[in-house]
């Protein structure tokens, strides 16, 4: 049986990927590191500390404390003025459906996101009120792969990993929801996701019901 359902917010919800790309180059940019779409790959589900860290590795750069951290302020600001412009329209094709048909069932909803910025988010897309737990940047220390924020909304919804299901458009999420014991639907290509139980390209045809028949 499906207890819970655990989403990540980031590529599951809202696509919110290419604002951290348009920001994350745009650091880039100023620090003289080439950095392509095909590098912002190995960011998804990825803390904003070690994402700032990748980028330097891949320009060979080290930064002083001070400015690594004024680097990270600059990203985030930038990322925020991308976000702050969102409208409830950029929630991805079928996700406010499918959040409808689990409250119906009596399905518990939880957030499990790496963001920082993820209440910020759900509350500009008007969604809040869907999610009976929300784990975030802000309440977890282990990033995904470590499946902590996938425990803690199982804890959090009252339900055990197996009764959970992630939905995770990243590999480190799918890690992360598979080394917690739970059952993990990737949101994307079949090519960065294998792992997971099934694959979907997105939500728009795919329901509570297609979910229940794939997983039993
Ligand atoms: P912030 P998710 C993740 O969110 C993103 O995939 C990742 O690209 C980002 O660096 C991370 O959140 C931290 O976000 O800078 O907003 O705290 O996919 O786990 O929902
Ligand atoms: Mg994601």
């Amino acid at each position: 049986t499906i207890k819970a359902c655990l989403f990540d917010l980031d590529g599951v919800i809202v696509d919110t990927a290419k604002y951290h790309f348009l920001a994350w180059k745009r650091l880039a940019d100023e620090l003289g590191i080439n950095f392509t779409e095909d590098d912002n790959e190995k960011l998804k589900g990825v803390s904003r500390v070690r994402s700032l860290e990748i980028i330097l590795e891949l320009g060979g750069k080290t930064l002083s404390e001070e400015d690594f951290n004024s680097f990270m302020t600059k990203k985030n600001d930038w990322y925020l003025e991308y976000v702050d412009q969102m409208k409830e329209d950029e929630i991805l094709p079928g996700v406010l459906d499918f959040l409808k048909a689990l409250k119906a069932e009596g399905v518990k909803v939880a957030l499990g996101s790496a963001s920082k910025n993820a209440m910020r988010i759900l509350n500009l897309l008007n969604i809040t009120d869907y999610f009976d737990a929300i784990i975030d940047g802000t309440s977890v220390s282990a990033a995904k792969p470590d499946p902590e924020v996938f425990l803690k909304g199982a804890e959090a919804t009252g339900t055990t990993p197996a009764e959970c299901v992630v939905f995770e458009d990243a590999e480190a999420g799918v890690e992360a929801a598979i080394n917690g014991g739970m059952r993990v639907v990737g949101i994307g290509e079949e090519e960065a996701l294998g792992k997971a139980n099934i694959v979907v390209p997105g939500f728009a045809n795919f329901s509570v019901e297609d979910l229940k028949k794939a997983l039993a």
